[in-house]
């Protein structure tokens, strides 16, 4: 077992993380930027390295600073947290030369899923369902063109390096598809240094429900039911839950048996999501893999009461897991509670924070590193809190968060608390009708 992490991350996530290695019996390592120098994570780490100025890329993306931080002080181990280096080949590999082992899966693994293409092209052979469109790259406008009308307008083009909805363009009809082909290589081509563009059939009015799963370095594969990420805005998600309202028994066992197909497949080692498309005949489809532990996950924490981040830990000391998989034992939500203005377009709002009360009593869970005097700086996503309750349905469940809701206070800046209270009393999100569109047409 790791005697001491370094936690290459900041927030709310290092401090989840520092409380698992707490729990274990690890010692903890803080890396900071001098803007975090008052943050929670900083305080509640064993130790901490100042790791450059307030920019990312010169600290939280600063890999040889980062690096130093570990030698100096003599971590076995490095969790990067999501964000950041959490999918950066380079980083595990830089790290695996270091002899310092990185809490994820191989640079290899996260190579493979990065590139969106092959990532489709593996899952295809495994047996895993993926959406109709293109075998590989398109060349040119007129290959796009040929393919598109054979699997039949509207398709989407989307970049093979991307991911989040960069480079991504619908195309209803052949007349618009020049113009949309031009503007997401060059989006692409800006955003990843890579235009490399594929095509598939648009799913309209999909729901996003993907399968948290874990692998261990024995061939050991777990599935651990879904989450519904549907409720996004801009590709940015702003409620999850487990299980989803949408998924039946049936489909959640066809659903768990694609995903472990996909992680036993390609040997993966680590804890990690399988994202899905789910149309409203209850096809689902292979998006994307994420190589990484993610914001949401403690939504599946909640239902199958299980500590992830320990999962994730013990795989990477080569500790083998159970391989059986875990199915929801109660309902569990999570709202994100960000520094943004709902009434202004969602516009970031860091400062001060004078005042604060968290939401507390039976079945919440609130995750956060902001105290009463913290000041959120504006250089760094703008989630504060997480919080998360637990209880026996969804509409208890529903009713409970409206309550934490309402006992959550935050004076100073603005949050997007006032969303997710009108949220939580929309008839149709209580009645679980919903899609990825769902956002589009809710009025605050
Ligand atoms: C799609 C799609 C419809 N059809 N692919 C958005 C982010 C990226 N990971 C893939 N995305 C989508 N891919 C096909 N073939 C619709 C989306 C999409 C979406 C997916 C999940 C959650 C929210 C979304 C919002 C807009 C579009």
């Amino acid at each position: 077992m790791f005697k001491k992490i370094l936690i290459a991350n900041r927030g709310e996530i290092a401090l989840r993380v520092i409380r698992t290695c707490k729990e274990m019996g690890i010692k903890t390592v803080a890396v900071y930027s001098t803007a975090d120098k008052e943050s929670l994570h900083v305080k509640f780490a064993d130790e901490a390295v100042c790791i450059g100025p307030p920019a990312s890329k010169q600290s939280y993306l600063n890999i040889p600073q980062i690096m130093a931080a570990a030698e100096i002080t003599n971590a076995d181990g490095i969790h990067p947290g999501y964000g950041f280096l959490a999918e950066n080949a380079n980083f595990a590999e830089v790290c695996a030369d270091y002899g310092i082992k990185f809490i994820g899966p191989t640079a290899e693994m996260i190579r493979l899923m990065g590139d969106k293409i092959t990532a489709k092209t593996t899952m295809k052979k495994a047996g895993v369902p993926v959406i109709p469109g293109s075998d590989g790259l398109i060349v040119d406008i007129a290959e796009g063109k040929t393919i598109s009308k054979e699997i039949g307008y509207p398709v989407i083009l989307k970049a093979t390096a991307g991911g989040g909805g960069k480079g991504m363009r619908v195309v209803w009809k052949e007349e618009d598809f020049e113009n949309n082909w031009n503007s997401a290589r060059q989006e692409a081509g800006a955003a990843f240094g890579n235009d490399g563009i594929y095509i598939e059939k648009f799913i309209e009015e999909p729901r996003h429900i993907e399968i948290q799963v874990a692998g261990d370095q024995f061939g050991n594969v777990c599935h651990m039911s879904e989450r519904d990420c549907s409720i996004q805005r801009r590709h940015q998600k702003l409620v999850e839950e487990s299980p989803s309202p949408f998924v039946d028994p049936e489909l959640r066992q066809r659903m768990g048996e694609a995903a472990r197909k996909a992680v036993q497949s390609i040997n993966y080692e680590s804890v990690g999501t399988i994202e899905f498309l789910v149309d409203k005949y209850k096809n689902f489809y292979f998006m994307e893999m994420n190589t990484r532990i993610q914001v949401e996950h403690t939504v599946t924490e909640e239902v199958i009461d299980f500590d992830l981040i320990k999962e994730q830990i013990k795989i990477a000391a080569g500790i083998p897991i159970s391989g059986k998989d875990h199915y929801p034992k109660a309902y569990a939500m999570e709202c994100r509670i960000n520094a943004e203005d709902p009434y202004k377009d969602f516009r970031p709002n860091p400062g001060k924070i004078t005042e604060l009360h968290t939401a507390k009593g039976h079945g919440v869970r609130v995750d956060t590193h902001v105290y009463a005097g913290y000041t959120v700086p504006p250089y760094y996503d703008s989630m504060i809190a997480k919080i998360i309750v637990r209880a026996a349905t969804r509409e208890d469940v529903i009713n409970k968060m409206s309550r934490a809701l309402d006992e959550f206070i935050v004076v100073g800046i603005k949050t997007t608390i006032p969303f997710h209270v009108k949220l939580m009393k929309d008839e149709q999100f209580r009645a679980g009708n919903f899609t990825t569109k769902f956002l589009e047409s809710f009025e605050l």
